[in-house]
């Protein structure tokens, strides 16, 4: 198919009209200040590319184009269903839905291919500049297909940022590895979310290619630091709160937080919150029922309210076996949380043992529980990683920062690439 003479039917733009779109800016709700002096003089047409569901890459794909739409930047989401946190009224924000065929051959629905041309029609009908893919299978793989189509024009240019489990998990599997080492290579800019993450994608894929390292960025929302409004509803005034959230997989390791309450309840009293859902969630529920404790652990499901449940928590636990970033304990460090953690990926990059929270060996249930009564038992160290956790989250992890450096990055591959 020749694009130059377009048959391609254009991506359906749910908020098209560009002319009317005031300067976002000055509207902007976003408060900090850094955001407006980071703005790049160069406007560009960006498209994103990421799970739109309840996932942390998802998540920093939907922060991350939200915050660049609001710097002015034209910002079109191609996925299958408009990202939970994403307000399609914003300005600069477009959605481009990928419609799936359930044709009845096929055994197993394809996402891969339609994607490809959603992404080809969109890049060619909207003019893309830069095609941010977040998480590599299959979206890396779909990019690289679309640019194809596109006869390897120079824009867009394809920018592809790993998350973990894509290198570490699946794209490792071998029924993936040549797919996504392939696709990783022929991105025009590849960066990761953290340092171990680089390390661990050039040892296993051999890459050549440099690989830019950008961390994830939260931002919290203001308006609920310090409110402890669903406290009551799970602990008495004496009672310590902990939590975990997740997608309970085997890597998560559930079963290591509830053994780490149940040392903990052994020397303070104190509850436990599980937020989120997945498949390790039935095992743990009979953990929880072989042991009686229905009545001091909570199982809350799946919630968009997770900062709610954060701000009413004092300890977030994160014993997994691999986390090449560890989103959900910057998440509950932005609120004040501190994060007694494995010592795996990328966590140390995120949590500063002894000052921020604490690490331990993969496993060492006992340490970490250890740790775990340590602070919550001594108020003065308490408050002081608190604010620790609460400060380093900010500035570490800053969203005007992580975007300066995403924006510069897109700059300089497109200057690669003139
Ligand atoms: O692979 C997953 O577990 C899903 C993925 C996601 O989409 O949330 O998580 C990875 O990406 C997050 C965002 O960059 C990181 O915070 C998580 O640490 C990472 N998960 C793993 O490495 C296990």
């Amino acid at each position: 198919m020749d694009i130059e003479d377009s048959s391609i039917k254009g991506g359906d733009c749910l908020h098209p009209n560009l002319e009317e779109v005031s300067n976002p800016l000055q509207d902007s709700e976003l408060k900090d200040p850094g955001l407006k002096a980071g703005v790049s003089p160069n406007l560009m047409k960006i498209g994103m590319v990421c799970y739109p569901s309840l996932g942390g890459s998802g998540v920093v794909a939907t922060e991350l184009g939200k915050h660049l739409a609001a710097q002015g930047h034209e910002v079109h989401f191609i996925t299958y269903e408009v990202p939970f946190r994403l307000n399609l009224e914003d300005p600069n924000i477009f959605f481009h839905e990928v419609e799936i065929n359930r044709y009845d051959l096929f055994k197993y629905p394809d996402y891969a291919l339609p994607l490809a041309v959603k992404i080809a029609c969109v890049a060619e009908e909207c003019k893309l500049d830069i095609l941010h893919v977040h998480y590599a299978i299959p979206h890396a793989t779909s990019a690289l297909l679309a640019k194809q189509i596109l006869h390897y024009r120079k824009k867009p240019a394809v920018v592809t940022t790993l998350h973990g489990t894509d290198i570490t998990l699946v794209g490792k599997d071998p029924s993936y590895y040549q797919v996504v080492k392939l696709s990783i290579e022929q991105s025009d800019g590849i960066t990761a979310v953290s340092q171990s993450l680089k390390n661990q994608t050039v040892e296993t894929f051999h890459l050549k290619k440099t690989i830019e390292v950008i961390y994830n960025f939260i931002v919290p929302q203001n308006q609920l630091m310090g409110k402890k409004t669903l406290r009551k509803l799970f602990a008495k005034d004496d009672e310590k709160l902990l939590i975990h959230s997740s997608n309970f997989r085997n890597i998560k390791r559930p079963e290591d937080v509830l053994s780490i309450f149940m040392l903990v309840r052994k020397r303070l009293p104190c509850k436990l919150l599980f937020l989120g859902s997945g498949e390790g969630i039935a095992g743990l529920r009979q953990m929880v029922s072989h042991n009686q404790l229905e009545k001091e652990v909570f199982f809350l499901g799946k919630s968009r309210e997770v900062a709610l449940y954060l701000c009413s928590a004092d300890l977030f636990l994160l014993p997994s076996s691999q986390e090449s970033f560890g989103l959900a304990a910057l998440e509950a460090m932005s609120y004040g949380l501190p994060v007694v953690a494995s010592d795996v990926g990328g966590i140390p990059e995120v949590v500063e043992h002894g000052k921020t929270g604490w690490l331990a060996p993969c496993g060492d249930v006992e340490k970490m529980a250890s740790y775990a009564i340590k602070t919550l038992s001594d108020q003065k160290l308490y408050r002081e990683m608190s604010k620790n956790a609460q400060q380093h989250s900010a500035e570490k992890f800053c969203v005007s920062k992580i975007l300066r450096e995403y924006v510069a990055f897109y700059e300089k591959i497109l200057r690669e690439g003139r």
